[in-house]
């Protein structure tokens, strides 16, 4: 390997281990700098920030971490995504369609839906961001206010997954013409299939592709 991309990759790592230590100031730095070396937007993206939630997840699986750490460690991962922002969504263009998202009831992460949204954003989308603990009333009341194509759901909990399942009820029996997709680490296509969502993905690019395939038809 070429030793500048081994510096590189490097320190993209380093930015996963400063979110991991919560060190905010150092993330944005190194955020910073990265993006001033022409790295690959997405390698800072995913090998810096989205890998730093993984190690997070398994420390604190571990018991090597708690909540209050998590929260930390979430907020330094939040502070160098708003460094990325403007990246993330350049070119954006005339909306495309409405999309109405959120994180479902009972359920209080919001770290993908936040990437998804701003991704949807960037691809010429119009978003309703509804927050997270959002129950199936106010996502169908948003659906028909926005006119929206697309409910878009997370959840990061095995608990709070069964509420996927009564939000798109509710959302067929309010018989709008509304399509629903599904997301969030939990999530698998064989649950989005058994609830009856039009559609899931695993990351943020695939949740605009996935849209964008589900508006145009
Ligand atoms: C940060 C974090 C927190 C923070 C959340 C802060 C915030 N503002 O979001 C805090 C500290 C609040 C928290 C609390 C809790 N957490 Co927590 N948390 C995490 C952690 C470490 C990272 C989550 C994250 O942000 N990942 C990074 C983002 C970018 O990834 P993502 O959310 O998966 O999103 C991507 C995709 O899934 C997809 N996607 C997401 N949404 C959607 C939607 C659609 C429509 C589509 C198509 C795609 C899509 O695209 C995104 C980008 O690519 C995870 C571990 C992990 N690795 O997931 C645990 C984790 C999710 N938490 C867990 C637990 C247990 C809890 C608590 C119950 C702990 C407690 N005892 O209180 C509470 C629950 C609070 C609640 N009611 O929600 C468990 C869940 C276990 C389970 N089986 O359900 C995990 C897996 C940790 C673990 N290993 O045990 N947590």
């Amino acid at each position: 390997m070429p030793e500048t991309k081994g510096d590189l990759t490097m320190a993209v790592k380093d930015i996963a281990e400063a979110v991991a230590v919560f060190d905010r100031v150092k993330v944005v730095e190194l955020v910073e700098a990265e993006i001033a070396a022409k790295t690959e937007i997405d390698e800072i993206l995913n090998a810096g920030l989205i890998d730093a939630m993984d190690i997070v997840g398994k420390r604190f699986s571990s018991g090597e971490l708690f909540v209050p750490e998590m929260l930390m460690a979430a907020k330094a991962m939040k502070a160098g995504l708003e460094v990325l922002k403007p990246h993330l969504s350049a070119g954006a263009v005339a909306a495309k369609g409405t999309v109405v998202i959120g994180t479902v009831k009972g359920d209080l992460h919001d770290i993908g839906k936040n990437l998804v949204a701003l991704m949807m954003e960037g691809a010429g989308l119009e978003v309703v961001d509804l927050g997270v603990d959002i129950d199936a009333e106010k996502f169908v009341k948003a659906a028909v206010e926005h006119n929206a194509g697309v409910v878009a759901l997370s959840a990061l909990l095995t608990t709070t997954m069964p509420t996927m399942e009564i939000i798109v009820a509710a959302i067929k029996e309010a018989g709008i013409a509304v399509k629903t997709i599904v997301g969030g680490a939990p999530v698998t296509e064989a649950f989005a299939d058994q609830i009856g969502a039009d559609g899931f993905s695993t990351d943020a690019p695939g949740a605009v592709e996935l849209t964008r395939k589900l508006l145009s038809t």
